[in-house]
């Protein structure tokens, strides 16, 4: 059914004690989620998830204290969904940057209440007119929530049209993390990846990930599961996929985060994005009838070993 009000989404789709519709920040319809295992919420604005947290830890997700929440606009922080190019659009830069599905009203396909007390919300977008002006392909979006002990978030992407096609995207997630100057992220070492702060230049990883500047790169061919370590939370962020060949990782530090009007000049040092994607060369083709599923399965453990 197309969404209709909070009242009735409850009625249709609401959970006793687990799955709750509520109009959210900025009055954006919101899908709030709670079990014996972890809190989330997911705003049915670009299917973002907004938040994740286990009830033994801290906040997984970022968010900014200074995210706009308004019908149209991206959220910054969460989990973004970039369909159907990731970054600028590649012949038009007049479209949106990293594409629509972060900004259409997506709708509720199905909640359920899972084995082992997870919590699943199916929420949908396919093709529509105004789409169609930004990209001529017909498609159908599935994205699976699935709420528990861990996060797991699935992407799934079907070519509903009669030609093949090509698109890139990613789950644009933000994390929460005590210091970034102080966090390592282990599972790219020897990972080819273009620098966007150098020019687009090929390099290769050594060693761990460790921030001291702008961070803006894209790693390629790679489906290594990345752990942040996080010593200043004393925690480990796993983030481990399936269906990405792209791992983006992306931190603005002092000037673009100053340059940005929706993210505070100090948060950057609160927050780090490792993104489970498929971007550049890793770009998807599906035949006619065809899908792709894109999987990012998060997990906070105390633990900084
Ligand atoms: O994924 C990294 C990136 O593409 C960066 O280049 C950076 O600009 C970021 O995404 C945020 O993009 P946004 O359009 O949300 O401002």
């Amino acid at each position: 059914m197309l969404n209709a009000d909070i009242p009735t989404l409850n009625a249709t789709f609401g959970i006793t004690r687990q799955i709750t519709f509520v109009n959210g920040p900025g009055d954006l319809p919101m899908v709030s989620i709670q079990n014996s295992a972890a809190e989330a919420t997911i705003t049915l604005q670009g299917a973002h998830i907004l938040s994740f947290q286990p009830h033994d830890q801290q906040p997984v997700l970022w968010v900014s204290q200074h995210a706009l929440f308004e019908a149209g606009k991206g959220i910054r922080g969460g989990i973004p969904i970039v369909f159907p190019w990731f970054g600028p659009h590649p012949t038009d830069p007049s479209k949106p940057q990293h594409g629509f599905a972060r900004t259409m009203v997506w709708q509720v396909l199905g909640t359920s209440a899972g084995a082992e007390g997870t919590t699943q919300v199916r929420l949908g977008l396919n093709d529509t007119d105004q789409t169609r002006e930004l990209w001529p392909q017909a498609f159908a979006l599935e994205y699976v929530v699935t709420v528990g002990s861990t996060l797991e978030a699935k992407l799934i992407v079907r070519n509903t049209d009669e030609a093949a096609y090509t698109w890139t995207g990613a789950l644009h997630s933000y994390f929460t993390v005590g210091d970034v100057r102080q966090i390592a992220i282990r599972g790219l070492d020897g990972t080819m990846y273009l620098d966007k702060v150098d020019a687009m230049q090929r390099k290769t990883q050594h060693g761990e990930l460790t921030f001291d500047s702008e961070t803006d790169r894209i790693y390629l061919d790679t489906d290594a599961t990345c752990d942040i370590h996080d010593p200043a939370l004393q925690r480990r962020i796993q983030v481990a996929k399936q269906g990405s060949r792209s791992t983006v990782v992306w931190n603005p530090w002092i000037d673009k985060a100053r340059a940005l009007a929706d993210f505070g000049d100090d948060e950057y040092l609160g927050m780090v994005c490792v993104e489970t994607a498929n971007a550049a060369a890793d770009a998807v083709t599906l035949a006619p009838g065809a899908e792709h599923r894109l999987k990012a399965i998060i997990t906070a453990t105390s633990d900084v070993a």
